[in-house]
């Protein structure tokens, strides 16, 4: 998938090595890479940002969570599989790929398994001559989409399942029609997820083996589990990164299915021995499979976005699943929500201010433009601004094209070279002077931050503390649309009460209604000063500057009381007075 920042392997390799030593012959070295550092395969993957995850399989025809590996083949009966709606979908939401769950803990193959019945072919659909798996890598290819296969070990209908070496056969043979017949694998996703064989033995996954098979078919794909060996589990099914979020974990204290090391894969090790960047699932629904029960708990814009910044913000790729329901489609709420959510990602990073602005730093390696701060605002990846060996912190100010209402900036490392900024944290000069608005600690591939508006024509990024020379590879900053506070002290009030509607800046107009509908330019103008309530009202509230809208629209219900009815029971208005 061609993103932005998008680096293919071989050039990351040509990069570091013919395009290192030219450098180092013409003056200043680059930064020693601080160990442990990406492969080429982990530096593709940490472009991806964020890409659907897709269960459907028997489960979705069942009604449950996990099978039980008893369901019969004919139980999985979609109308129509339109995997070109799915997808044409996901490239719209400014998704890089496709995670399908091929077989799930039910043993049921999505593709024609030449090793099992319990499949596809022996399914009504298409009259048992369907593959899902070949009509969706079609369709990533149609749609520019990677394709990257969920494939359970745990496997409750077939009867090896519990012999050991031999259901590992079993297993990597179905791993190798998998990676050999499909393309392009990116990632093939492995559940650490294991229990008992109807032999009442629980199964020992060879995954040195599943590894191996992986490595030999597709070598540019990662293989993620909550051990890697590229990508781990971010340790929670909310699509929630750690604050502190270090790409490198001792790989070695971790296996797949391991139990209780949550907040460690969450975070990672400062000291890791291996480079093992987080990934971050959750489910737009509140279940993996699609429930039609679930269609009015697709997930709001607010959840996605606090998701957003909590996963790509923070260091971590997203992997947001999207079920697909007994049709064969995406549902129509999920992909409401997900236009929604891709359109106010678009509001909130589409325009970069910082870009080919002036930057400076005091702390330039070498004293020389090959590492200066302009590097960070040009639009190019591949260039860096990095301090000389020894220096743990150090700062980059950014000068605007004039005073703009800010709320975001968003950063990251030169990670080729290692992930070393341990904490940070931003200033805004303001009518006020510098104004201290954000603080962290870990930046790594991408780090997005998010602070209360204020004007300002200046930034500063100050490197607090590095565990080596830092560097940073870019810093964008946004001025994300307009938001709206509705003030009033508790949602009770007497007779008549004055509720404030302000904007987060000046130049901003805000709508509002009184009955509770979605406000636009159409609703009511509030024209400053206190709003009289005196019934009860939902108040519903947005802002726009200029064309601008508010992302979301701010929400109030305010109950009014008559005096008696507040009074204790004991004390009525017509009792005397004390
Ligand atoms: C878990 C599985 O047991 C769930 O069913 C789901 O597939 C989730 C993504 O991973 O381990």
């Amino acid at each position: 998938m061609a993103g932005m920042f998008y680096i293919p392997a071989i050039v990351f390799t040509l990069l570091t090595t013919v395009g290192m030593s030219t450098i180092g012959a013409s003056a200043i070295n680059p930064p020693p890479p601080l160990l442990p550092t990406p492969t080429g395969r982990q530096i593709d993957w940490h472009q991806r940002g964020m890409y659907a995850f897709v269960h459907f399989n028997m489960n979705t025809f069942t009604g449950t969570e996990w099978g039980t590996g008893t369901e019969k083949p004919s139980q999985f009966n979609p109308e129509k599989i339109d995997t070109d709606q799915w997808c044409e979908l996901f490239r719209d939401a400014g998704m890089s790929g496709v995670i399908i769950t091929a077989k799930h803990h039910d043993g049921f193959c999505l593709w024609p398994s030449k090793f099992t019945e319990h499949s596809v072919k022996h399914s009504p659909w298409k009259s048992g001559k369907g593959d899902v798996l070949k009509d969706l890598s079609q369709s990533c290819k149609k749609y520019n989409l990677d394709f990257g296969i969920y494939i359970s070990p745990w496997d409750r209908h077939n009867p090896l399942y519990g012999t050991g070496e031999k259901y590992n056969e079993y297993f990597a043979q179905q791993l190798r029609e998998v990676l050999s017949n499909y393309g392009e694998i990116f990632e093939v996703w492995f559940d650490g997820a294991c229990g008992e064989g109807p032999n009442g033995i629980r199964q020992e996954y060879d995954f040195e083996l599943f590894r191996d098979v992986v490595r030999e078919l597709q070598p540019n794909a990662c293989i993620f589990s909550d051990a890697g060996p590229d990508v781990r589990w971010i340790g929670n099914e909310k699509g929630v990164a750690g604050e502190t979020n270090w790409s490198m974990i001792r790989r070695g204290d971790f296996y797949p299915g391991i139990l209780g090391k949550n907040d460690e894969l969450n975070s990672g090790h400062i000291n890791g021995t291996h480079w093992v960047p987080g990934e971050a699932d959750v489910s737009i629904r509140p279940s993996w499979y699609y429930r039609a029960e679930e269609d009015d708990h697709v997930k709001s814009l607010h959840e996605l976005m606090d998701i957003w910044y909590s996963s790509i913000g923070r260091n971590a790729n997203l992997l947001l699943n999207v079920p697909v329901d007994q049709r064969g489609m995406v549902h129509e709420n999920d992909a409401s929500s997900l236009r929604a959510f891709a359109m106010a990602i678009a509001s909130v990073t589409g325009n970069d201010l910082a870009l080919e602005r002036q930057a400076t730093s005091a702390q330039q390696r070498g004293k020389t433009n090959e590492f200066s701060a302009s590097c960070v605002v040009d639009g190019n990846s591949e260039t860096y601004w990095a301090t000389d060996d020894g220096v743990s912190n150090a700062s980059i100010e950014l000068r605007l094209d004039g005073p703009a209402p800010i709320n975001h900036v968003d950063l990251g490392e030169y990670i080729p070279l290692g992930q070393r900024i341990r904490s940070f944290s931003i200033q805004a000069r303001t009518a006020d002077g510098w104004t201290p608005v954000a603080k962290g600690t870990t930046i790594g591939h991408r780090r997005i931050i998010q602070f209360r508006t204020v004007m300002a024509n200046r930034i500063r990024i100050v490197i607090e503390d590095s565990r080596a020379a830092p560097t940073l590879s870019y810093v964008r900053v946004y001025s994300a649309p307009p938001e709206v506070e509705i003030s009033h002290e508790g949602k009770d009030f007497i007779g008549e009460t004055e509720v404030y509607l302000v904007a987060d800046r000046s130049s901003a107009t805000i709508y509002y209604t009184r009955d509770g509908s979605q406000p636009g330019e159409q609703s009511t103008r509030h024209s400053g000063g206190p709003l009289y309530i005196n019934e009860s009202t939902t108040l519903r509230a947005v802002a726009f500057d200029n064309d601008r809208k508010g992302i979301y629209s701010k929400e109030l219900t305010l109950t009014r009381h008559d005096a008696s009815s507040l009074m204790s029971p004991a004390r009525r208005l017509d009792d005397p007075p004390l």
